[in-house]
């Protein structure tokens, strides 16, 4: 937003499809220093549908077996933009004004960073799984065949409905989340409806 740049208004239009975290992720980890928070404010939700689901990756890391832990502990992964932003792959039309939430291309999408696959948070101490399919890349030091199998069971069984919860939005309803330990999820199935929020992430520490 031109008067508040730390602010970004989320508009989907009625008549089209979301597209702003429509997939499991956490916010921003391809950035060396990932969002710590995001606050979410939804100012006019559809009558139905447009909820968000979060997946608790520190319950994830808790129900895994010993075994497994001890596997994963010491691995890291890279994450970057590049999947999600390219405009090869993803297309173009969000660098060209087009869509509802415009974007500035930068060759900064492709930027690799290396995260640790099990963090700690820093406030409470506990452990969490940080891998998630929208910007995390290749685990370390795995084959590509190992590390998409390796991820994509983790994927799987971290976002079982058992470790998830889901916010209904009202007019009204602001949602803050903690990105070390949650995924998330904007559920795509409102295409008739306007919905627009405004959102604002807080700059986070350096995942260890
Ligand atoms: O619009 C939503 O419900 C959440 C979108 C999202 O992923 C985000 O704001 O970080
Ligand atoms: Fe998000």
């Amino acid at each position: 937003m031109g008067e508040h740049p730390e602010i970004i208004r989320v508009l989907k239009p009625a008549g089209e499809q979301a597209f702003f975290g429509t997939s499991w992720h956490s916010d921003n980890s391809f950035f060396e220093c990932p969002s710590s928070l995001t606050i979410l404010y939804g100012e006019k939700v559809p009558p139905v549908g447009g909820d968000t689901i979060f997946a608790s990756m520190e319950r994830a890391w808790q129900v895994l077996s010993e075994p497994v832990r001890r596997f994963l502990e010491p691995l890291s992964a890279i994450h970057s933009a590049s999947t999600a932003y390219d405009p090869k792959t993803t297309g173009d039309a969000k660098y060209r004004g087009e869509t509802a939430i415009q974007y500035t291309y930068s060759e900064r999408i492709y930027e690799e960073v290396v995260h640790p696959l099990v963090r700690t948070h820093p406030v409470t101490g506990r452990k969490s799984l940080y891998v998630n399919p929208m910007f995390t890349q290749q685990i370390v030091g795995l084959s590509k065949p190992e590390s998409a199998a390796l991820l994509a069971m983790l994927y799987d069984l971290s976002t079982r409905p058992e470790l998830t919860c889901r916010v209904h939005w009202e007019n009204g309803t602001l949602t803050m989340w903690d990105n070390r330990w949650l995924q998330h999820y904007a559920i795509d199935d409102y295409a008739d409806y306007e919905r627009v929020m405004y959102r604002v992430t807080i700059r986070g520490e350096r995942p260890v």
